[in-house]
């Protein structure tokens, strides 16, 4: 019998304030009919953007008694999706995971949450982004946005890349071992307005792009809420280029929705006022297809 609501294995951190990683990440899929069961790879008292002397519980250990008691109730998931992890071990346990829970048909989504404009996040050293680099292998779909593409492949940061060598960049990435490849926050050569997201999937060889008019302020979170929303909108049946529309056009409406406010922007998107939107009929889509 198929789960009758689809469940998702989400293993991600929990950050009490400033809306990122499970505090978005339950929300945005269970507006979207999906059951999330988090496997917590840590509790923050805020996440790492932009707050100082944040109080970091590494939950490495709590985890494995964790996954054991699921896979002693032998808990089927329609999906397992993997975001920021604390520890290089944690990449081995992620792995574990997908190695106990795997089965016909699921989707297993790593989302290589490591940095952003260039930077790594505080937690993450050299030794992360390599693990990262064999975690991303087990995946089906992988959600790296364009800093996290950057170190994946080893490649030196830079403000612009030509289409061709994106292209050369994600079949490299695919090669790596996923099916598909997401890259978020892709700067477009002489346009500073605008940023795309660009999918790939291998099977049928096509490339899609979604631009996006670029908002001047920086978000915590939002990624996490991107690849979410690419989770949802899978499960519920949708194409890959619909997926990526869809979460392209959720996440400016958040930043839309906040950036009139003076709320600091380390708080995060206002998702709450937002939310509801992830329930309404799709209308138009804006995907193209890349020459
Ligand atoms: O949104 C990604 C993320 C997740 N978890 C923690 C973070 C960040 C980004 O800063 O600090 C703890």
């Amino acid at each position: 019998m198929p789960n009758p609501v689809p469940r998702v294995a989400a293993i991600h951190d929990l950050s009490g304030f400033g809306r990122a990683s499970l505090t978005v990440i339950i929300p945005v899929l269970s507006t979207m009919g999906v059951q999330v069961c988090p496997l917590p790879t840590a509790v923050l008292s805020t996440h790492t953007g932009g707050f100082d002397g944040y109080h970091f519980v590494d939950l490495t250990e709590e985890m494995t008694p964790i996954v054991e008691h699921w896979q002693a109730l032998d808990i089927p998931f329609d999906a397992i999706y993997s975001g920021f992890l604390g520890s290089p071990r944690q990449v081995d346990l992620v792995t574990d995971f997908i190695a106990r829970f795997r089965s016909e048909g699921q989707l297993v989504v790593v989302d290589p949450v490591m940095g952003d404009n260039g930077e790594p996040y505080q937690t993450m050293g050299p030794e992360m982004i390599q693990r990262m680099g064999d975690l991303v292998g087990r995946a089906d779909i992988i959600t790296p946005n364009f800093t996290e593409a950057v170190f994946l492949l080893g490649e030196s940061y830079r403000e612009h890349v030509e289409q061709d060598e994106l292209k050369d960049w994600i079949r490299r990435l695919c090669d790596l071992g996923p099916g598909r490849v997401v890259i978020s926050s892709v700067p477009v050569a002489g346009h500073d307005d605008i940023s795309s997201v660009v999918a790939y999937d291998r099977d049928d060889g096509r490339f899609w792009r979604v631009d996006c008019t670029y908002v001047p302020a920086y978000y915590p979170g939002t990624g996490d809420i991107f690849a979410s929303v690419i989770v949802g909108s899978m499960l519920q049946g949708d194409s890959l280029p619909l997926a990526l529309d869809r979460a392209v056009r959720f996440v400016s409406m958040a930043i839309r929705a906040s950036f009139g406010y003076r709320n600091p922007s380390r708080e995060g998107v206002l998702l709450e006022r937002v939310l509801s939107n992830l329930r309404a009929p799709i209308t138009a889509s804006s995907y193209q297809i890349m020459a």
